[in-house]
């Protein structure tokens, strides 16, 4: 057996801190989410995504009548932006982003893992409901994205760099596997079934087939899930296709007509395809493209055994985390591409770090431990979650942030075009909805990134409280987690199970700590390997072993090559990154300059009703001169006077209406 998740019916969440935001994805931004697919809320952005849904499955019901429907193409290029309803024909028309289908596939994979943490009739109903609607707009082909059946399918397949057929479909696979893995129903994973194939039939390296491959990675990663649900290896070989093709010169996509590239860099960079994947060892271009195919790369390196890809997967790993992550589990330093820009290059004020890609850089983390366990990727699953995954979502799941900056000045947001991108608050939905949605399957499905298992060994990579149960030879091994995460670094791992289970239980020792104490029962063992203590004998009833990892407040600093952060210092404790906030602060934070060598307090903050840890640090604060010296003077010694900094968890921030925020702060 492979390193893989653990499936979420084997555990029972206890944990205070996930359950609550597992909680939240259940009870609200589900049917938030729902109403949203259904333009149903009002003053927020339409999504047109259940609407393009209903007219197409219209449309593929009229065609059934009149015969068959790749007859009287349809196709007229509207554009990417949602327009006004056409007066004479308002019903006809595909509206939103192309990749608008996609929200629904994110969502109902979302509805997928909150039924398994949490049955719920009603819910299932909705989304069976939900499931026909799109069932309904398939065609008869297997085909099944509705901008194309709804503009015309004599166009399909034409410009794969830009229209997301194959990411469309690599989300409803995704959510369809998901669907049938929680209810056993399988009406959609069959139609992705049926998509897959139509696919698999027109693409490949037999002769007559298309060489081309997705501008948007995703399929690659969802068809391996596709063919790990249903053994059948046309799809892991479809992966590996698009992982090969890509970059292959001649490029396949310059016999496609496109609008010319508008990120800098190589011809294709944007998409990870100037060059075979095998070849490349920097992460460049749209950051959420790139760790969607990074993701399938690990897969499919892990299923074939491929080393020469998976030592491409290494190198890009190295090239991301060494330079080009934000201490907050952002990435993404341009909004110019939405991408990765050149090392080393983390601006605050206009980061990107789009939800999304944290997203998809947990995804990627978690499959390149499927392969090897080691703590440096769990690492960093656990500072993507706990910072800018969450950072996305408001505290009462009613709104969201696309960009996570870490410094926001909100009036610069609004009047700087250069920021534009950066909202000081979170909003509603977007036209391009993408995070949202991805916010909810990542949380609903947090489990399955905290625990993975091996025939004979449970994983805990992140330490969230629980019961995991886990069968080795037939027999039950169950273990009762408790842990103080994210806020203590206590955890206790009682066994529950059969005594004598051979059973290995391997806890990762997070990397942010140092003199952990730990003690484990006389009979176990321990050993370390690669960040994880493997624990390992016979196991009896009651065994506890316990574990405390000191988290305290520290301060960081960041590579002298990161211009921005010179003379700087960041606050963590634990996995969790702080900032300072106006709310807590007042404004003009730039004035401040702390004093890391001092000694730090601990309090706590209430916001939006909830109670969060705060660390205050000693500052000095400039004293303004009034009247004001003017635009330029004659340098003097600044005088300063005693000040502090009250810092709260970084993700919480922006709850308190529109203020200013800092995550580096001047020293
Ligand atoms: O292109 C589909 C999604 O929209 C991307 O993943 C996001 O970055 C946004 O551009
Ligand atoms: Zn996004």
């Amino acid at each position: 057996m492979d390193n893989t998740p653990i499936s979420l019916r084997n555990f029972k969440a206890t944990d205070g801190f996930w359950k609550n935001q597992m909680e939240l994805v259940r009870k609200e931004v589900i049917p938030y989410e729902w109403d949203m697919l259904n333009d149903r809320v009002e003053g927020a952005t339409p999504s047109f995504c259940m609407r393009n849904f209903r007219i197409a499955g219209k449309l593929m019901a009229e065609k059934r009548e009149k015969g068959s429907a790749f007859e009287e193409p349809l196709y007229t290029f509207r554009g990417f932006e949602a327009l006004p309803e056409d007066p004479e024909h308002p019903e006809d028309k595909f509206y939103g982003f192309v990749f608008q289908d996609s929200d629904f596939s994110k969502w109902i994979e979302a509805v997928a893992y909150s039924l398994m943490n949490h049955p719920d009739d009603e819910l299932e109903r909705t989304a069976d409901e939900a499931i026909d609607i799109v069932c309904a707009a398939q065609h008869e082909s297997g085909y099944l994205d509705t901008y194309y059946i709804i503009n015309g399918m004599d166009k399909i397949f034409t410009n794969l760099r830009d229209y997301h057929e194959l990411y469309c479909f690599g989300h409803l696979t995704e959510g369809a596997v998901a669907y049938y893995q929680a209810t056993g129903k399988r009406k959609l994973l069959d139609a992705c079934i049926r998509f897959a194939d139509y696919i698999d039939s027109c693409f490949g390296s037999d002769e007559g087939k298309c060489k081309g491959y997705p501008g948007h990675e995703i399929a690659e990663m969802a068809l391996v899930r596709l063919y790990e649900v249903t053994g059948e290896k046309r799809y892991l070989d479809l992966a590996r296709f698009f992982v090969d093709e890509r970059g292959k010169q001649p490029y396949y996509w310059d016999n496609e007509e496109h609008p010319e590239e508008k990120t800098p860099g190589e011809r294709y960079q944007y998409n990870q395809a100037h060059r075979p994947v095998r070849d490349q060892d920097e992460a460049v271009g749209h950051a959420v493209r790139a760790v969607y195919l990074y993701s399938g790369m690990a897969d499919v390196a892990r299923l074939t055994g491929d080393e020469e890809l998976w030592n491409a997967c290494c190198r890009l790993w190295d090239s991301t985390v060494r330079e080009k992550l934000y201490i907050t589990g952002g990435i993404g330093g341009t909004h110019i591409g939405e991408a990765f820009s050149f090392p080393f290059d983390l601006p605050n004020d206009t980061a990107y770090a789009e939800t999304c890609a944290s997203i998809g850089l947990i995804f990627w983390a978690r499959r390149m431990l499927e392969k090897e366990v080691h703590a440096k990727y769990a690492d960093v699953m656990e500072l993507a979650l706990y910072n800018t995954v969450l950072s996305g979502m408001n505290l009462d799941g009613k709104s969201f942030f696309y960009v996570n900056p870490l410094e926001v000045l909100p009036e610069a947001c609004h009047k700087d075009e250069r920021k534009f991108h950066v909202k000081p608050v979170r909003q509603k939905w977007f036209g391009c909805a993408c995070c949202p949605p991805n916010i909810a399957r990542m949380i609903s499905s947090v489990p399955a990134y905290a625990y993975t298992e091996s025939e004979d060994t449970l994983f805990m990579h992140l330490h969230m409280a629980g019961t995991v149960t886990k069968q080795v030879n037939g027999s039950e091994a169950v273990f009762a987690v408790e842990s103080g995460f994210p806020w203590n670094g206590k955890v206790t791992v009682t066994y529950e199970g059969e005594a004598g289970v051979p059973v290995k239980l391997a806890v990762r020792i997070p990397g942010w700590c140092s003199g952990r104490k730990i003690q484990v029962p006389e009979h176990l063992s321990g050993s370390e390997a690669n960040g994880y203590l493997y624990l390992e004998g016979t196991w009896q009833k009651g065994d506890t072993v316990s574990f405390e990892f000191p988290m305290i407040p520290r301060f960081f600093q960041a590579d002298d090559r990161v211009r921005e952060n010179i003379g700087k210092v960041a606050v963590a404790k634990g996995p969790v990154v702080y900032c300072a906030e106006e709310a807590d602060n007042g404004a003009n934070l730039h004035l401040h300059r702390v004093l890391p060598g001092e000694p730090v307090s601990e309090g706590t903050v209430t916001i939006a009703g909830q109670t969060f840890p705060t660390i205050v640090v000693k500052a000095e604060k400039k004293v303004q001169k009034t009247p004001a010296e003017g635009l330029y003077h004659e340098y003097q010694p600044e005088e300063y006077e005693a000040a502090e900094l009250t810092l709260i968890p970084y993700y919480a921030w922006a709850n308190r209406g529109e203020n200013e925020m800092m995550v580096w702060l001047r020293k």
